[in-house]
């Protein structure tokens, strides 16, 4: 008989609002962990994935389309906040740039993040946005788990070599951790999800 595979510990996530900048953000009286990465790499369709819930946060093929910090507390507690993409080339000048401006200051400014999960798109490693982002959480001392997404895109050969590449670089570097992962077919859920709730109930201090 074959072996019945065990269900992804799932996490329950309730949206809780919407904010265009900082200065309308919720209370930071929660632990939080920010979602953040180039826009289309998939960072609303993880959140969906790791709480089960495909109406969750909103996915779209057009790329750009989570302009504001939206919020979702976890039930087991602290708080998710899932930030606009960056790059993507084709929105207006201004909009871009007050967008970038709202999310640079959520992350130098808030005092209860506690980790951010970077999405990429496996097949686009090395991006200079990514890294910028992965430097600045490095200098302020965040921990990173950077998401090699969409991985049902290559083979598992290819899989691996990119996970063992992404890992090489971050060797020395104990604050970043890697891991492989696919919102399509959920692999990687119960990796991340730990990691979630082990940052999420970490800060005795808030
Ligand atoms: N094949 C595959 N497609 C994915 C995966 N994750 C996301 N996608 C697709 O990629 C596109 C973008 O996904 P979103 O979750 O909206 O990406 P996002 O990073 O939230 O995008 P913005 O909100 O625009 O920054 C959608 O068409 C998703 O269906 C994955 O793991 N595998
Ligand atoms: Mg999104």
């Amino acid at each position: 008989m074959a072996k019945a595979e065990a269900t992804p510990e799932y996490i329950t996530a309730d949206f809780v609002m919407s904010s265009p900048d900082l200065k309308h953000c919720p209370r930071d009286d929660l632990p939080e962990v920010a979602f953040c990465g180039r826009s289309n790499a998939g960072k609303s369709s993880v959140l969906n994935r790791i709480a089960n819930n495909k109406g969750l946060a909103k996915v779209s093929r057009t790329p750009g389309r989570t302009r504001l910090i939206n919020f979702f507390n976890v039930k087991t507690g602290g708080r998710i906040a899932d930030l606009p993409g960056y790059g993507y080339a084709k929105a207006g000048k201004t909009e871009q740039q007050a967008w970038q401006k709202a999310v640079n200051r959520y992350l130098s400014l808030r005092e209860n993040l506690v980790g951010l999960v970077l999405i990429t798109d496996i097949r686009h490693p090395d991006q200079p946005l990514d890294n910028d982002l992965l430097k600045w959480a490095i200098a302020s001392q965040i921990p990173v788990r950077l998401l090699l997404n969409k991985s049902d895109k290559i083979s598992k050969n290819k899989q691996a070599v990119a996970l063992k590449k992404a890992r090489e670089r971050f060797m020395k570097n104990g604050l970043v951790t890697t891991q492989t992962f696919s919102a399509l077919k959920g692999t990687g859920t119960d990796e991340l999800n730990s990691t979630l709730h082990e940052w999420l109930s970490s800060n005795p201090n808030l």
